[in-house]
């Protein structure tokens, strides 16, 4: 379908523009699957050597696995010279809302001290303002999210415990932390909105990501283009 195309368009892209030698960040989430998938075959094929990649998730550490990319971790490298992920949202100024496989906290990490921060997504991710189409995630202490939820109504939010789907009771994030998906009617300060949120006591993290975009890699409906933001 054309959804899928475009996500293996823009990780085929993304894959590509690795070079040997560098530590790159590994992304969450399907579009940020199908880019590790194509940078194990890089790997694999000889095209790529003395790579190494700090994951963002446990989805990324055994995707790394399978697919034979050595990893490492952030305190052990010097530096990340490229990330690669997906997102939820992206709006004109390239502000991103992410954590919808709630992966966010380790995401940040990663995607705020890599030199080079692309985002791949498909087209139905542009939107004019954040908040307009997916709630924002935040990560929060399991035994805070009731007074935590109230903190984010009085910033202008409506809450909602993230269940999961797999497993009985609320989604437990890769941290052990839980998850609040809070509904804005629309997000026209994001740099304000997440240092708000994130100076909430039992708050880990959310999903604004502000100004840390490099590059944007648009998968386009009519097929095989790759746009570039
Ligand atoms: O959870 C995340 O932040 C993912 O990167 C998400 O934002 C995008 O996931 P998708 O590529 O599966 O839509």
């Amino acid at each position: 379908d054309p959804v899928t195309h475009m996500k293996h368009e823009v990780a085929k892209a993304a894959a590509s523009r690795v070079q040997s030698g560098m530590v790159v960040g590994l992304g969450s989430g399907s579009t940020a699957a199908l880019m590790i998938q194509y940078l194990g075959d890089r790997v694999r094929n000889g095209e790529l050597t003395n790579i190494q990649a700090v994951p963002t998730s446990f989805q990324s550490s055994v995707l790394a696995n399978e697919y034979g990319i050595p990893l490492t971790t952030l305190n052990e490298v010097d530096r990340i010279d490229i990330a690669i992920d997906g997102a939820d949202e992206v709006d004109p100024q390239r502000n991103l809302i992410k954590g919808g496989g709630a992966c966010h906290t380790r995401e940040k990490l990663v995607d705020a001290r890599a030199e080079q921060f692309i985002v791949v997504v498909d087209s139905s991710k542009l939107v004019e303002a954040l908040g307009t189409t997916f709630l924002l995630p935040v990560e929060v202490l399991p035994e805070a999210y009731i007074q935590v939820g109230k903190a984010l109504e009085k910033l202008g939010g409506k809450p909602e415990l993230r269940m999961a789907v797999k497993k009985a009771g609320p989604v437990v994030t890769d941290q052990g932390n839980l998850v609040l998906d809070v509904k804005f009617d629309r997000i026209d300060q994001p740099a304000e909105l997440e240092k708000a949120i994130n100076n909430i006591p039992g708050v880990l993290e959310n999903g604004l990501f502000v100004g840390l975009t490099d590059l944007v890699l648009v998968g386009e409906v009519d097929g095989d283009r790759v746009s570039v933001r």
